[in-house]
């Protein structure tokens, strides 16, 4: 795919109001902070929330006073070689905080699923938006359920699934086929009935790319700009990061903090993240830098 020469600066990113249920987020200007919450006990980064619902609370609560704008709450490890729980395990797990941070969290809460039952669960928890990794190539009511709760819906490109992914790596340049299903997958929202500006677009890092195909992916942010919908980045402490860093994921901040600057300044409107207040400054800081250039 050719790409344009010039990236795009953080303040002359495509403006968008991202409508979510409950919430209205203006896009473009400010870099929004998703913060991770994962209540699984085998996440390949943080869970020690499991089996906590107190714990979770505070952990999410925590987040929002570090400035996060959305909180992502996931119930299934989506880690390379993770298997698939059931949906009453899966529901079992983040309904009882689900409705703990409904009423105590005054930030958009998205949930990581790709499963109706459980997005039908959480919806009906009053959830502003579903995070769907398969970009809605499953289940054909995912869609329509979104639609009828007027809730947002993130869209992710998954090559394979967590079970396989790692060996479906292709090894052409991933650029093309990413966009064309990320385009695809926004005609299956909006065919759904999910308005244009509930619709965002995520690339997948990590899930059925090699490290290398990562770091283009990263490099190249910018090509999916001309998709024309809101861009959310997930680098938090990828694997691809320890890699090139030969970093433990313990250890992966700055660099995750760095490939995040770079997303931003390649059109990222959104960064999902572990590290809620190292990417908020990060991100302040770009922002801020970005405005002078409109002066
Ligand atoms: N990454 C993970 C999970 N969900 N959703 C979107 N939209 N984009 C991502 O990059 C993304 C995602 C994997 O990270 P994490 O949730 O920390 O790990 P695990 O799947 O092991 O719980």
């Amino acid at each position: 795919m050719r790409r344009k020469s010039v990236a795009l600066s953080a303040s002359r990113r495509p403006l968008f109001d991202l409508r979510m249920r409950g919430a209205s987020l203006r896009l473009g200007r400010e870099t929004k902070i998703m913060g991770v919450l994962n209540v699984t006990p085998d996440s390949f980064s943080d869970g020690g929330w499991y089996e906590d619902s107190g714990l979770a609370e505070a952990r999410a609560l925590q987040m929002e006073r570090e400035g996060a704008h959305i909180l992502d709450l996931g119930g299934e490890s989506t880690r390379p070689g993770s298997k698939p729980v059931t949906v009453k395990e899966e529901i079992r797990r983040i309904l009882p905080v689900l409705k703990r941070l409904a009423r105590r969290l005054k930030i958009p809460i998205s949930v990581d699923t790709y499963k109706y039952e459980v997005a039908s669960a959480a919806l009906d928890e009053g959830a502003s938006a579903i995070n769907d990794i398969y970009g809605l190539s499953g289940d054909k009511r995912l869609g329509r359920r979104i639609a009828r709760n007027k809730a947002a819906v993130i869209l992710m490109h998954m090559k394979g699934n967590p079970l396989t992914m790692q060996k479906k790596a292709s090894t052409k340049d991933p650029l093309s086929e990413i966009a064309s299903f990320l385009r695809a997958a926004a005609r299956r929202a909006l065919d759904a009935g999910i308005p244009r500006n509930a619709v965002v677009l995520d690339p997948g890092f990590g899930f059925g790319k090699t490290p290398d195909q990562n770091l283009r992916i990263l490099g190249c942010f910018d090509t999916f700009s001309r998709l024309k919908f809101p861009l959310l980045a997930g680098l938090s402490r990828k694997s691809f990061i320890g890699h090139l860093l030969d970093a433990p994921v313990d250890q992966r901040v700055y660099g995750s903090l760095g490939a995040a600057a770079v997303a931003v300044q390649n059109g990222a409107h959104i960064l999902r993240v572990h590290d809620v207040l190292p990417h908020v400054q990060m991100a302040r800081l770009i922002d801020r830098a970005a405005a002078e250039r409109e002066v």
